[in-house]
């Protein structure tokens, strides 16, 4: 088989070789999607205040990866940040056998140096929607971050019918640079940049420059005639149906999602099909993918807003906004009506009841094993370790290795020297924890343990959330797993009881996610087969709350992971691995 390194030495038949290869493997093992991204900080103005970005070929959010189920992916990603290290996840895409490609610095990867071009290659094996985005510190939250639209193979129908399909990505967005906001996590007293400045929706917001403290004298930096933030408008044409794929990638807020004036109804969650339900508005949590339909049936004569609103923490920022326009009537012009009011920021048990609609579809259910073979509780908490405000789980706060974890496992190094060689606590005594007050005491304990799993083994993981720091304060939090999928057996109030909420899980109908929410004071009880033979990261998607500890990391099979590319080394103990 043609090797796709050896096409790009060939740089002036370059797009000659792509093509034969492209051809050649086209009927086995789908086509190739060959992506160069040039990685570099711009001056953008997102919300009209304009600040240094990280931008893809230009821009941010970047490039939309489209490709069809089986189909390989390959982005030639060329670091030109000139001071800064990078690393970009895929998020959702299994990585099955290609445990390297995961994007995940410190766990599968060192990090990419500025000048370098680093090759990720990867099969995109299930239709779906999907996100990518930096995972090095909080670099995500300086704009790196886009899409993946996994079609579906020639011939297959999905459960349900559409005109077009459009993608939505939300997220918030900050003033404060990336290595002011994390200095400020680390500091002694602790730095808080606050609630976001804005609500992006496809890379647009509006911040309101009247607020800055002397606005006439920033006009040049924050301008709000800037076109960079002109809210993001979608044309329909009347009559027809659309599938909007809607991702979260917010560093911090968990969102509302509403189109005034039209139903929604939900069909797809991170890549796997929904049985349908009618909202109004959709919660999602960052690192969520939502496909829901909507029927371009109002008015024709008027347009509409699309509104995105903070939830579950007190909001400070203003609802993001979008346009809905029927074509061919005015694109530009704003509804005439006020902005649609999102629910209230603290409906929780709305927000509960959303997470207990998603079931898998009838026609495509995957029946989870009915027992599993392991179950691990992680206690959710707010704690400080030397002084240091921290996250952690069973009072142990995750820190990154300065050598990856899979490099590591791999090239059987002295792993003494690289990781903690203890497990996590496996059997914390949660059940005599009080989930409703601030602890007495709240020292943790910090540690790069990892927990390794016997391969193929079933595992349950609850989580289990409680009070923070703050009296009367929980926070929702959105778990991510890499390299699975998993089953959502079942989310509740209050403590987790083994005895009798075991027995209530969902056998029949989980919705399998990779994603998902452990809403304030409650629990949620995930499945998953550990049969990905690699290193893999799960960990709350908020931005600080992972730079903080709040994760923990899985290995399973690491015996059966292939040779690792080299270009994956060359950092911390694996140094003298790097050959070219
Ligand atoms: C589900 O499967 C049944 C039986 O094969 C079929 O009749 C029905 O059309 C399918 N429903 C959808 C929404 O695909
Ligand atoms: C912007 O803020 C100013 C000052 O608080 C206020 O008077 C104005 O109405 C705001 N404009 C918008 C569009 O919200
Ligand atoms: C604001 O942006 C508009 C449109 O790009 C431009 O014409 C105007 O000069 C800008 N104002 C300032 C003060 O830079
Ligand atoms: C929700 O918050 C509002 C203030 O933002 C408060 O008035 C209301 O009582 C709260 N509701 C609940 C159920 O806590
Ligand atoms: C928590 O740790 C700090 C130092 O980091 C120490 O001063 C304090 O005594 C500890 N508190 C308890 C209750 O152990
Ligand atoms: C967490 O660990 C710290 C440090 O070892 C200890 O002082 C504290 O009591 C522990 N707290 C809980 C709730 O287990
Ligand atoms: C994993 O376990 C399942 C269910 O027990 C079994 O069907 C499958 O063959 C196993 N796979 C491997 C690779 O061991
Ligand atoms: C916390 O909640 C409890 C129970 O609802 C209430 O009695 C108490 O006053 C609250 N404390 C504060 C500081 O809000
Ligand atoms: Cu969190």
């Amino acid at each position: 088989m043609v090797e796709i390194l050896e096409c790009r030495t060939l740089v002036k038949l370059l797009v000659l070789c792509h093509l034969i290869f492209s051809v050649a493997v086209s009927k086995v093992e789908g086509r190739i999607r060959h992506y160069r991204w040039d990685v570099k900080y711009e001056y953008k103005s997102p919300d009209c205040f304009k600040k240094l970005v990280i931008t893809i070929n230009g821009g941010t959010p970047g490039p939309k990866i489209l490709a069809q189920q089986g189909d390989t992916v390959v982005v030639e990603l060329k670091n030109s940040l000139l001071t800064e290290n990078v690393a970009i996840h895929w998020h959702g895409i299994r990585q099955i056998g290609t445990p390297w490609s995961d994007g995940t610095e410190g766990v599968t990867q060192c990090p990419i140096l500025p000048g370098d071009t680093f090759i990720y290659k990867f099969v995109v094996d299930r239709a779906g929607s999907y996100l990518y985005h930096a995972h090095y510190g909080i670099q995500r939250e300086a704009g790196l971050y886009g899409s993946i639209i996994v079609s579906v193979p020639n011939g297959v129908s999905e459960p349900f019918v559409y005109d077009y399909d459009r993608s939505i990505i939300l997220n918030d967005w900050y003033h404060k640079s990336t290595f002011e906001q994390a200095t400020g996590l680390s500091s002694i007293p602790f730095v808080w940049v606050g609630e976001p400045q804005s609500l992006l929706i496809n890379g647009r917001g509006r911040f309101n420059c009247s607020l800055l403290a002397t606005p006439s004298l920033e006009a040049r930096v924050c301008n709000m005639t800037n076109p960079d933030c002109s809210p993001y408008i979608l044309t329909v044409i009347p009559g027809k149906t659309y599938r909007l794929r809607i991702g979260s990638l917010t560093s911090l807020s968990a969102l509302s999602f509403q189109i005034e004036g039209h139903k929604m109804t939900v069909v797809e969650a991170d890549g796997h099909y929904v049985e349908p339900f009618e909202i109004q508005n959709l919660y999602i949590y960052s690192g969520e993918t939502y496909s829901v339909l909507i029927k371009a049936n109002q008015n024709p004569s008027r347009n509409y807003w699309m509104t995105t609103n903070v939830v579950s923490r007190k909001p400070a920022t203003l609802t993001g906004l979008a346009i809905l326009n029927y074509y061919p009537n005015y694109p530009k012009k704003s509804p005439p009506t006020l902005p649609t009011a999102g629910p209230l920021w603290n409906e929780t048990a709305q927000r509960l009841a959303q997470s207990l609609s998603l079931k898998a579809h009838k026609n495509f259910t995957h029946t989870p094993p009915l027992t599993s073979d392991k179950v691990i509780v992680l206690l959710n908490t707010q704690n400080k370790i030397d002084g240091v405000y921290r996250w952690s789980l069973n009072n142990v706060s995750f820190s990154l290795p300065h050598t990856p974890y899979l490099v590591a496992l791999k090239e059987n190094v002295n792993l003494n020297r690289i990781f903690d060689q203890n497990p996590p606590p496996e059997n914390y005594d949660f059940e005599n924890y009080d989930i409703y007050g601030v602890a007495e005491n709240v020292n943790a304990t910090s540690s790069n343990g990892i927990y390794r799993l016997r391969f193929n083994s079933t595992v349950d993981v609850i989580l289990q959330n409680a009070n923070t720091m703050t009296v009367n304060n929980s926070e929702t939090h959105p778990w991510h797993l890499h390299g699975h999928d998993f089953w959502v057996m079942g989310y509740g109030t209050g403590k987790f009881d083994i005895k009798k909420d075991v027995g209530k899980y969902n056998l029949v109908n989980p919705i399998m996610k990779n994603t998902v929410p452990v809403h304030p004071y409650g629990w949620t009880a995930l499945r998953f087969r550990a049969d990905n033979p690699g290193v893999w990261a799960f960990h709350c998607h908020i931005e600080s709350h992972f730079y903080m500890g709040m994760g923990v990391v899985f290995e399973e099979g690491v015996e059966k992971v292939g040779k690792l590319p080299s270009s994956v080394m060359g950092c911390g103990e694996t140094k003298g691995f790097h050959s070219p």
